[in-house]
């Protein structure tokens, strides 16, 4: 008789050894006495999804066999970065691996770097889906996620000659060993055609006769949760060609026509559309989110039915969360299968969608709203629509029993906007149909309630909220800077921290103390260094480790101000010119770090890009200058640079014009890592000053109260002599490309400057200059750097997750006991 402990996987490191070996020779079919880094890798990760799967078959089993209401989360997006540390640490066993390892001849960190970067996801959404679903694993609870399984990712960024060009990131060429194929989870999707009326019992019905059908197939990633063995899935869907429909065209004998079409139902899978408004309105997005919203909803509603007859049983079984609107289709597909193919009453089948579903905005502008055009949907989803145009009717009927016959609100909240293009207002939907709808952080729901939704907020106040976004310590600490990892659990006596991360307020107390002061600024060095090895690989640029490493590392967008800093990067520079020797001697020596993708059909974003490079050019280069001032780009920014980065840096920048930013996450991962941040006070960072204290950061700029008053002054604010100074510089040519930068600088003109450069401009430098000031007194620094760290505890995810299986979702953890 086997014990319950011997059928699992042994994790000692001779079993670790054999195991990889056997998949050195069987997985990867190389010889076990010759196989280089990257072949070790391959069996490396097959070795330790093994391990996963394991977890994950018991996981499911127990879940499976307890029937608890389980959450849905839905997302477009997932920013999942590798798989393999994170792996190894949720795992428990990284040691043992990194010891195996060591036997056989390999480096564990060395075969991490041959993993690629899954990045399907563009920015803050899609990484806070990962950070979620880490979160959700660790604490127990019964949750999926459902995305889609892009062929190609978010586009590759190289620079060339300081312009950003894009590049294919065809990331599944060396194959995935992190998913599994599950070619026997597959549904129909169907698309097309018309709707028709048919007799069922004596009752009219409609029925939808498609006109085109492609196949969801499953792709498995396991999520293994930190010190539990509970491993979660995220189930990603992949078009494949149906077979089942397409017998018509064989038999019409074009044979070679017939095959042709077939490859065109991949195409619905094949890629990522990066984060660009002008998209908005595309038949192929539109397609790839029903695609995906079907494929999930088919496979949930296969689940509940596995156990259970009655759909009034579903709300409590089932909570589907959808990330931002892009999924909102999911409504709709629902309300289609309850009422078509349950033959369920419409009051039935909508109180049922209306409790299932709630939904997370991210978004800080009404224009910014996802819209479709109602002809599109029409065309692709006819049935869909006419389940829209219901849903909006019997809405503006009870409307207007609320508020009477006030036309331009009813039309204001309508689901449907007419105009010369009539279009679906997809949060609309969103709204009327979630029972909750949140926020990503404080301001952001103030933002809702006074901008984005205020008529809804109005009619509906108790249904909106806000969860302020969070980042899981495990990927942001634990994996990306294990030096400082260790110290902190030196320094609290305890690990219990990676799990219950509130425990970090403990460092407090010791903020002070010159031995944590002396480990932590060592902690900082060491990953300074492996920063600035990076650079200097990169781009030939060497840096000083004494200098402050002062970094603003995200997507690049007007509203976020990477010019406002590279025109502060400039002004430092000229003062640095014009200084004398000895004023010289008191400069802060500082290496300004900046990364991130612009939107491929961004122009100003990409100019914004190619100044930096060229402002990089000159101060890199000039004697004068030297070590006082250096400037970086880091190209192709994601998940796994963004490990490198944020350990080794000083100062963070999130400085984004007030009411702009819903929350912003990058900050939250600085925080952990006791980088100092220095920022507006907008999204999240407002609830941060409340845990770390504004006096412990440099906080600038104006106010999202004075914002709108300061729009309306325009053109009479004038901006200060020393903005002027180096916007002329840009303009008149002083870093070249002259024509070229002519529109960048004219969107700073002071009645066209709506993200309020030329007005933060003096209050941005001086919070710079107050950094210089902390900087000089390391002692003070170190502090403000683990008072930092300290006040990161409610940015967790954990925290996140806690609230919203609470309040939004009803769920309670269901942990496998063994
Ligand atoms: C739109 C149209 C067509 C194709 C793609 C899109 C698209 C894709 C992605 C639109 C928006 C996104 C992503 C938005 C996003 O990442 N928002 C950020 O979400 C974070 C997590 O809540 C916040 O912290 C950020 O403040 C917010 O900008």
């Amino acid at each position: 008789m086997f014990g319950l402990m011997d059928v699992f996987l042994k994790n000692d490191s001779v079993s670790l050894q054999k195991d990889i070996l056997d998949h050195v020779e069987y997985t990867v079919a190389r010889s076990r006495f010759s196989f280089d880094d990257f072949e070790a890798y391959q069996a490396l990760s097959h070795s330790i999804r093994d391990r996963l799967i394991e977890r994950w078959h018991d996981t499911h089993l127990y879940v499976k066999k307890q029937d608890p209401k389980r959450v849905y989360f839905l997302s477009l997006e997932f920013l999942m970065g590798r798989s393999m540390t994170n792996s190894v640490i949720n795992l428990g066993i990284r040691d043992q691996y990194a010891d195996a390892l060591n036997q056989l001849g390999f480096e564990f960190e060395v075969l991490a770097e041959q993993e690629g970067d899954a990045a399907l996801g563009n920015g803050g959404l899609a990484r806070l889906s990962a950070c979620l679903m880490d979160s959700l694993a660790t604490l127990d609870y019964p949750a999926w996620g459902y995305g889609l399984r892009y062929q190609y990712g978010l586009f590759r960024q190289i620079i060339l000659d300081g312009f950003q060009l894009e590049q294919p990131d065809y990331w599944l060429n060396f194959g995935n060993p992190w998913e599994i194929e599950r070619v026997h989870v597959s549904y129909s999707v169907k698309f097309y055609g018309t709707v028709e009326e048919e007799d069922l019992d004596g009752e009219r019905t409609k029925v939808w006769i498609p006109g085109e059908t492609v196949e969801a197939v499953a792709y498995d990633n396991p999520i293994p949760g930190y010190g539990t063995r509970s491993a979660l899935n995220l189930r990603l869907w992949a078009a494949k060609p149906s077979d089942k429909y397409d017998m018509e065209s064989y038999n019409t004998g074009d044979y070679i026509n017939a095959i042709m079409n077939r490859q065109k139902a991949e195409t619905i899978s094949n890629v990522l559309y990066p984060d660009d408004r002008s998209y908005q309105g595309k038949e192929l997005r539109l397609k790839q989110q029903y695609f995906f919203v079907s494929a999930s909803l088919q496979d949930i509603i296969r689940r509940f039915k596995d156990n259970h007859q009655n759909f009034d049983e579903l709300p409590d079984k089932v909570a589907l969360q959808i990330n931002d609107t892009h999924p909102a289709l999911a409504i709709v597909e629902l309300m289609r299968m309850l009422l078509d193919e349950e033959h369920l009453d419409w009051n039935r089948a909508f109180e049922i969608t209306c409790k299932i579903f709630s939904f997370t905005t991210h978004t800080v502008e009404p224009g910014g709203l996802e819209k479709v055009p109602v002809d599109l949907l029409g065309h692709l989803l006819p049935r869909h629509l006419q389940i829209i145009y219901e849903i909006n009717y019997k809405f503006m009927e009870e409307l207007k029993k609320i508020i009477g016959q006030d036309y331009d609100r009813l039309s204001r909240m309508s689901i449907i906007e007419e105009g010369a293009v009539k279009n679906v207002r997809v949060a609309n939907l969103s709204i009327v149909c979630s029972h909750t709808v949140n926020g990503v952080s404080k301001v952001h729901l103030q933002l809702l309630k006074e901008r984005v939704f205020k008529d809804f907020c109005e009619l509906w106040p108790q249904k909106f909220h806000y969860k302020t976004n969070g980042v899981t310590q495990r990927r942001w600490v634990v994996v990306s800077n294990p030096n400082l990892c260790s110290l902190i659990s030196k320094w609290l006596g305890t690990e219990s921290w990676i799990r219950n991360v509130d425990l970090l307020g403990g460092l407090r107390q010791y903020a002070t103390d010159p031995d944590l002061q002396r480990e932590w600024k060592m902690a900082k060095k060491v990953n300074k260094l492996r920063l600035a090895e990076y650079i200097e690989t990169l781009s030939g640029v060497k840096v000083s480790l004494d200098a402050m490493f002062d970094v603003q590392v995200k997507r690049i967008h007007e509203y976020k101000r990477q010019l406002l800093n590279i025109l502060g990067v400039i002004h430092r520079f000229d003062c640095i010119k014009n200084m004398s020797a000895s004023d010289k001697g008191k400069v802060v020596p500082r290496v300004c770090i900046i990364g991130g993708k612009a939107a491929p059909g961004y122009d100003i974003a990409k100019k914004i890009i190619k100044l930096c490079h060229a402002v990089a050019d000159k101060i890199n280069n000039d004697a004068d200058v030297g070590d006082l001032l250096k400037l970086v780009f880091i190209p192709d920014y994601n998940v796994s640079v963004a490990e490198l980065v944020i350990p080794g840096s000083d100062l963070s920048q999130h400085i984004s014009t007030a009411g702009h930013e819903a929350s912003g996450t990058g900050s939250m991962k600085f925080l952990m890592n006791g980088c100092l941040l220095l920022a507006t006070a907008d999204g999240s960072t407002v609830e941060i000053m409340e845990e770390v204290g504004a006096e412990n950061m440099f906080i600038f700029g104006a106010k999202l109260d004075e914002i709108p008053a300061l729009r309306e002054k325009g053109a009479s604010l004038k901006a200060p002599l020393q903005f002027a100074r180096v916007v002329r510089m840009v303009r008149d040519g002083y870093f070249g490309f002259e024509d070229y930068f002519k529109s960048l600088c004219d969107t700073l003109e002071e009645e066209k400057d709506f993200y309020l450069l030329g007005y933060d401009f003096t209050s941005y430098l001086e919070a710079q200059a107050a950094a210089d000031r902390a900087f000089v007194d390391q002692e003070k620094w170190t502090q403000m750097s683990i008072l930092s760290t300290a006040g990161a505890g409610k940015f967790s995810s954990d925290r996140t997750i806690e609230e919203y299986a609470k309040h939004t979702w009803g769920i309670e953890p269901c942990k496998c006991p063994f």
